[in-house]
């Protein structure tokens, strides 16, 4: 495992980025609201997206169903290009990671069709730095649907935008995978996100064309965005907060469960550096494993985690009481 830094924001400041920690000079502006502008194109797409979800479910439940082993590996890829690669590496340069990793980790978000890595990066920065208030933009204080699902629904809030704006960025502009993933973005997600995991069942083993593009294609994808929505929404409402009982993000085991390791919210939202997202190595946490196997294969280095001894001080501090210290 890499040294320990001196201090925590030694460890945030290693990076060569601070855009995640959390800003407290940032205050929201006084006055009315801005008019909610709903984006009705989004609204209807999304509608489709989830029947045709529920028409895959039932048709998955049908017996004579053969079971889905391509819409698993999908599944899981989807989740790891999020997880390990927007998530870990590009929003918070919580490790390093080689060109062929990169390479790889690009192709993964496409699978699962959640902006391009510039794009989630830079929201999910804005989100930690100005988190649950109006420059945050799933500020999970409007609510559970609307940092579910609503937030994708309507036009930003103008705090996003001008704060947004504030961050720099450098190091996604300077990354040529990250460049050419946004360049290339739609493409590729048509082809990544809707024709291999249709297409492969269908061609290669005989699956029906309608199963081969309900299931592991409408569904795998339904399935994938709503277990990365709870950690926006569930895990900012429901769950413990051993770090810092002054912020929303909770510890939450069902969306850790869903989301390969991203439910330790509170933890992670107190210390945004730490690669593996929580104090608790692998447990609960496929993403870490799966981090931890491509550092042992030299594909990765440099993981960022925070002391025992800096979690325990700051459980003491602030933390709500809910684990043992000891
Ligand atoms: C999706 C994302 O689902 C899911 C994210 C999940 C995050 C989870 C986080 C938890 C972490 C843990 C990991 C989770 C993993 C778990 C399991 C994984 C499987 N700063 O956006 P526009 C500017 S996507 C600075 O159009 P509108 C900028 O100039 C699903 N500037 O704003 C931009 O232009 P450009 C599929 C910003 O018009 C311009 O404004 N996608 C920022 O208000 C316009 O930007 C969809 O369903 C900023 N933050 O529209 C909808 N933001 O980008 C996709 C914007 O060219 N989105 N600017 O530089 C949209 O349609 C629109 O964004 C909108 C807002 C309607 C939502
Ligand atoms: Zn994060
Ligand atoms: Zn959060």
């Amino acid at each position: 495992m890499e040294r320990a830094p001196a201090s925590q924001e030694d460890l945030g400041a290693e990076r060569g980025m601070t855009d995640d920690i959390f800003d407290t000079s940032y205050h929201e502006k006084e006055g009315p609201k801005p008019a909610r502008r709903y984006v009705w194109r989004n609204i209807v797409l999304m509608s489709l997206l989830h029947a045709g979800a529920l028409y895959g479910l039932w048709l998955g439940a049908a017996p004579q169903t053969p079971p889905h082993a391509q819409g698993f590996l999908c599944f899981l890829l989807s989740f790891l290009g999020v997880t390990a690669g927007a998530h870990r590496l590009w929003s918070h340069r919580s490790y390093k990671a080689s060109l062929p990793l990169r390479v790889f980790g690009s192709f993964c978000p496409p699978c699962s069709l959640q902006n391009d890595i510039y794009e989630w990066a830079r929201d999910h920065r804005v989100h930690h730095k100005f988190s649950e208030t109006n420059a945050d933009p799933h500020n999970a204080t409007r609510g559970f649907f609307f940092s579910h699902i609503g937030w994708l629904l309507v036009r930003k809030h103008p705090d996003v935008l001008e704060k947004g704006s504030k961050l720099e960025l450098a190091d996604l502009k300077a990354d040529k995978v990250v460049m050419f993933q946004r360049r290339f973005y739609k493409p590729s997600v048509v082809v990544m996100c809707f024709l291999l995991p249709t297409l492969v069942p269908w061609c290669c083993w005989g699956e029906s064309l309608c199963n081969s593009f309900f299931l592991p294609a409408i569904l795998r994808y339904v399935l994938v965005l709503n277990a990365s929505w709870l950690v926006n929404s569930a895990a900012h409402m429901f769950g413990n907060r051993p770090y810092d009982r002054t912020i929303n993000p909770r510890e939450n085991r069902l969306v850790t469960l869903g989301a390969l390791g991203e439910g330790f919210h509170n933890y992670h939202h107190t210390f945004p550096y730490d690669y593996a997202t929580s104090e608790f190595g692998w447990h609960y946490n496929f993403t870490t494993a799966f981090i931890d196997l491509m550092c042992l294969l030299g594909l990765a280095s440099d993981r960022k985690k925070v002391s025992r001894e800096v979690v325990l001080a700051r459980k003491i501090r602030t933390g709500d009481g809910s684990h043992k210290t000891g």
